[in-house]
């Protein structure tokens, strides 16, 4: 194995997103090529050249490799595309843009991760806090083409023998990651345009008289007075902390939202104080920027100054008091609608029109200046900050501005809700951030194509320590079918964060709004979830202890074969291999088995397991019910569904085995089941708690077990159940 190397390029700014010392290799000179002979010259890829265009007045340095036309190219984390990165070219510049179309190169993460798989594989991580732009096979089919948009940046580089040794170094590399409470593997539910305590109240008894289990409850924007962080509307909301003790007292759980920009408004304490403190980022003649978002115009707290962090982050207080314990960061790209320069000339531009004969460019044009008013680079050129010493334009660290916002979060709890594990979710991301929270997908929609998105993306997210995420089940923007909502709950009651959430104007999709029948269906798929919940919580918690992916693409477990080159199925931990449906009007899919593999079938109460031969095959998959395959040698636990986690137990334990059909010879079945209190940020610092359950089954039949003294019983291919 090659150890990790680290290159320094020019005086790069910090990023934090690595946590171990590498010792700097000698002085890159890009000219020289040192990182060109540093690179192997066998398959899968060499470092062809590097450039730079230090003296310009927008500097890049540009990495180039050769890909062999086998070579795939993993990593990247949140962004379009296949799981396999090939064929396309990728953004890192964190964009507020809820249009996942295909023609888009940037979401909402700043991933720049890159590993080259072929005969060994390639690591490449660029540690740098602005623009990043990756060509991979795009503009030239066998040619890989990273441009750094800047003068200075650290490397990092290894090789391995395989991608898994490169992202287990990489995880190591970038630390552990955010640890949630067991609670937040429930289900919960959410919509923009909840607008009082009475809808959060009917939504609860909705859940309660359909008897669908529900840990708790997302709260959008309407919550705040007049979109005023650390506010709650009176009006809609009486008493804000009798309600969430009223949650609690069902084991259900308020997580608020919170947004980045800060109202302007005298009289606001969040405003009158970061005024006071010098707090906000300030635009280029040193007063404080103003941009205008959801209460109009505001102020961006400089979260990259640590007192501005420890600033900010004491205001979570205000709903740690009322009984929060988790919250979503939204809008921290920073998302900006216009600032007053922007607005200022798209406005002019009208005047300008004004009684004139607009023809095909000029009324394009004015459009387009209105159009184009949001989140513009501009904008962030525009916007200061102040970090480690010096004044630094957004544009440049852009991709550290909600990370370090949602760190803000991650201390603020730490220090007012000691020792117990918040739920944080942060819509923006950089590399490293995964050790303060988790991530949702951002505004996708209810498209089956952004299904089929959330799959593939799941891997990736892995890959960068983001092991706490999930999309937006349904779909945010648009409107979901019945059909649409029942299926992606199939695929998403695996993905640790599971929520339903949906945006404004949109038809409602809680999952007793369709008919009686889906409302079935709907109840049936959220209570195998709890049946899932310890088996999720415990691959979660390997995965964290071993810095392993929680979900994998299958060309890590099967490498070289078919099973290579597809992405509709996914590995989940080392056993568990998935296979959703993601198109409409489906009874079933083709499924690529590269081993042979036992089908387990869920219901509420029950489950069959039914052995299946290496090669294609058309499995039918219902829409009511969960289905994946099991590796042979391999069992899960399986408990009793809840109405949330507080009922969950282990006192009765279903195992689905993978025995095969072929029950002559002795085997046996083994589980590291991985648990801990489920609350406290102590315990993890014990090293992982696990149990070995073992199963071994003689060729007579008869059953030797290790396991606890729960009540079991194992479900295998054949064979009558046994109960043990
Ligand atoms: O511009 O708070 O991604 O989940 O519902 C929209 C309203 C702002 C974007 C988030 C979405 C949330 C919405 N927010």
């Amino acid at each position: 194995m090659n150890h990790m190397k680290h290159w320094r390029i020019g005086n790069p700014i910090t990023t934090g997103a690595i946590q171990t010392d590498i010792p700097l290799q000698p002085k890159l000179d890009l000219l020289s090529g040192d990182l060109i002979q540093s690179a192997p010259k066998k398959s899968p890829s060499t470092l062809d050249s590097a450039t730079s265009t230090l003296d310009s007045a927008t500097p890049t340095i540009t990495l180039t490799y050769a890909l062999a036309p086998t070579d795939q190219v993993l990593g990247l984390g949140q962004n379009l595309g296949g799981i396999n990165k090939r064929g396309r070219t990728y953004t890192s510049y964190c964009t507020d843009d809820p249009h996942h179309t295909e023609d888009k190169t940037a979401l909402y993460g700043a991933h720049n991760l890159i590993v080259i798989v072929g005969e060994t594989a390639e690591l490449i991580y660029i540690d740098f806090p602005g623009a990043v732009t990756f060509d991979v096979g795009f503009t030239v089919p066998d040619r890989l083409t990273i441009t750094v948009h800047g003068d200075s940046t650290d490397i990092y580089t290894m090789s391995d023998k395989s991608a898994s040794l490169c992202f287990q170094a990489f995880r190591k590399l970038i630390g552990k990651p955010y640890m949630p409470p067991k609670w937040a593997f429930g289900y919960f539910q959410s919509r923009w345009g909840y607008k009082s305590e009475q809808d959060l109240l009917t939504v609860q008894k909705q859940f309660a008289d359909n008897q669908i289990p529900l840990e708790g409850i997302y709260v959008d924007i309407d919550y705040m007075e007049r979109f005023k962080d650390f506010t709650v509307d009176t009006a809609n909301y009486p008493d804000f902390k009798g309600l969430v003790g009223r949650f609690k007292q069902s084991h259900q759980y308020l997580i608020p939202i919170i947004d980045a920009g800060v109202k302007i408004e005298k009289g606001y304490p969040v405003y009158e104080e970061g005024l006071k403190g010098d707090h906000f980022v300030m635009d280029p003649s040193g007063k404080p920027y103003v941009a205008a978002v959801w209460p109009g115009r505001v102020h961006f707290p400089d979260f990259l100054r640590p007192e501005t962090r420890a600033w900010f982050g004491d205001w979570y207080r205000y709903l740690i008091d009322q009984g929060i314990e988790g919250i979503w960061n939204d809008m921290n790209e920073p998302a900006i609608f216009y600032d007053e320069v922007g607005l200022a000339g798209a406005i002019d531009k009208a005047i300008e029109s004004k009684g004139k004969n607009l023809d095909i460019d000029s009324y394009f044009a004015l459009g387009d200046a209105f159009k184009g008013l949001s989140n513009q680079e501009a904008y962030y050129k525009r916007m200061q900050h102040r970090y480690e010493g010096q004044v630094v334009s957004n544009h440049k660290v852009h991709n550290l501005y909600g990370s370090f916002m949602t760190q803000s979060a991650f201390e603020g709890f730490a220090k007012h809700l000691p020792n117990r594990r918040p739920l944080i979710l942060s819509r923006a991301s950089h590399t490293g951030m995964h050790k303060y929270s988790g991530i949702w997908t951002g505004d996708n929609s209810s498209w089956w194509s952004h299904l089929a998105l959330n799959v593939r993306m799941m891997p990736s997210l892995s890959m960068m320590g983001f092991l706490y995420s999930g999309a937006d089940t349904g779909g945010f923007g648009g409107h979901a079918s019945a059909e649409l909502l029942s299926r992606w709950l199939q695929f998403s009651v695996f993905t640790p964060l599971l929520r339903n959430h949906a945006a404004l104007g949109t038809r409602a999709q809680e999952p007793y709004e369709f008919s009686p029948d889906h409302t079935a269906i709907n109840r049936q798929l959220i209570s195998i979830r709890y049946r899932l919940l310890p088996f999720l919580y415990s691959e979660f918690l390997k995965a964290y202890h071993e810095d392993a992916l929680l979900f994998k693409p299958l060309s890590l477990v099967f490498p070289g074969g078919r099973a290579s080159q597809i992405d509709d199925q996914i590995m989940l931990g080392d056993s568990v291999m998935l296979v959703p449906v993601i198109s409409a009007n489906q009874t079933g899919r083709i499924v690529h088995l590269p081993e042979p593999m036992d089908l387990v079938c869920l219901t509420e109460t029950g489950e069959t397991v039914t052995a299946y031969k290496a090669g294609d095959v058309y499995i039918p998959y219902p829409i009511s019910g969960v289905q994946f395959f099991l590796r042979q040698g391999h069992m899960i636990p399986l408990v009793q569904t809840a109405l949330n986690t507080a009922g969950l137990s282990k006192s009765v334990v279903t195992w689905a085995g993978a025995l095969g059909d072929d029950a002559k010879t002795t085997k046996t079945l083994g589980y590291t089941w991985y648990d801990d209190d489920g609350i406290s940020q102590d315990v993890l610092e014990l090293g992982p708690q696990y149990e070995q359950c073992q199963i071994a089954i003689q060729s007579d039949g008869s059953v030797q077990t290790k396991l606890n003294d729960s009540k079991h019983q194992l479900v295998t291919a054949h064979g009558p159940k046994r109960v043990l």
